[in-house]
């Protein structure tokens, strides 16, 4: 007997959103019987308060270079999530170049002293970029390693004067459906949202990200300003930035709110602990010459970063707060 011919499509092109919106029905279902409802521990309490610690110069430096090979200035900017633009990988740098990056501001609000709508120059203003190569590792389990041109956010968020209630930072991307043909569909509830605790985004690696490969961020990367929080999962990276806010309470996430059993507030790269349709445990490094045979090796806590950011989760249960 014959099969059925089925249309060709490749596996790393087949969009997770079909096959999800069932599952997240499903596990809707499970997370409501008391079984399971251990899988969303997390909703609603809050972490225990992060340690005081600072990471020495020395170590900080150690994180903001790597010898290891590039990805390929192709493959960064024609392999790309974001949604807003598509769900395939090669959607965002065909869809993205209608997206205007200038003029552009940022709104700047919350727990602190100088609130403001700053434009880009503004916002940067007197920050020399820096480089940065930093590995990139997707919750998918592929990883990447790109050079980066950016500030250290701590710089450009000191400059509002966040007070003692500033304990988390949000973070939201631009949702312009004239701009962004994605947003058309629910994939996720817009606009894209982000967050980090205070520390973790006063931490000397995390990059507000203008520019890679010494050129202007192109669009499909999140032009013309996105974080880049390297020890965590990809999607906290949140691209083209609209707003920033600082809050009191952990502030809701983008993903957290579309599955929260597989999407925690932290998301710290962790091959322990196995996102439930993705194991962590390796990654497809795509770096070189082929993207086909890129070589799979084994992802490292705080995605290589322990030394730098490790002492932040001191005494945090890293299964509960994944
Ligand atoms: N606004 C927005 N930011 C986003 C995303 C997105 O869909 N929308 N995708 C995230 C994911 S899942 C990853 S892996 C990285 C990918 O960054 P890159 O395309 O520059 O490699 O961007 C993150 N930032
Ligand atoms: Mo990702």
């Amino acid at each position: 007997m014959r099969m059925p011919r089925l249309p060709r499509i490749r596996s790393s092109e087949i969009t997770t959103e079909a096959v999800y919106r069932d599952r997240r029905r499903l596990l809707a279902a499970l997370a409501a019987s008391p079984l399971l409802g251990g899988l969303s521990a997390c909703a609603g309490a809050e972490p225990p308060p992060p340690p005081r610690t600072t990471t020495s110069a020395a170590d900080a430096k150690a994180g903001f270079s790597t010898g290891e090979e590039q990805t390929r200035y192709e493959d960064v900017t024609g392999y790309n999530n974001f949604y807003e633009f598509g769900t395939g990988k090669a959607d965002p740098s065909r869809a993205a170049k209608t997206l205007r990056t200038s003029p552009w501001s940022v709104v700047v609000d919350g727990e602190c002293a100088k609130p403001g709508t700053l434009g880009l120059e503004d916002l940067l203003r007197g920050l020399a970029p820096q480089e940065r190569i930093y590995r990139l590792r997707c919750v998918e389990g592929w990883s990447m390693v790109i050079p980066w041109q950016g500030v250290p956010l701590a710089d450009v968020l000191r400059r509002f004067q966040p007070g003692s209630k500033a304990k988390y930072v949000a973070f939201t991307t631009l949702a312009d459906p004239r701009q962004m043909p994605g947003i058309r569909y629910r994939s996720i509830d817009w606009p894209y949202r982000e967050g980090l605790r205070i520390d973790e985004a006063m931490h000397p690696l995390t990059l507000l990200a203008t520019g890679l490969y010494g050129k202007p961020l192109p669009q499909q990367n999140g032009a013309p300003l996105r974080l880049v929080v390297p020890w965590k999962y990809g999607f906290k990276s949140i691209k083209s930035i609209v707003a920033i806010r600082f809050t009191e309470r952990m502030p809701e996430t983008a993903w957290h709110a579309l599955q929260p059993s597989e999407y925690g507030f932290f998301s710290n790269v962790n091959p322990a602990v196995d996102h439930p349709r993705w194991s962590q445990k390796t990654e497809r490094r795509i770096a070189g010459s082929s993207r086909l045979f890129a070589e799979r090796i084994p992802t490292l806590p705080f995605n290589g970063y322990a030394d730098q950011v490790a002492s932040m989760y001191a005494g945090m249960d890293l299964r509960k707060w994944y």
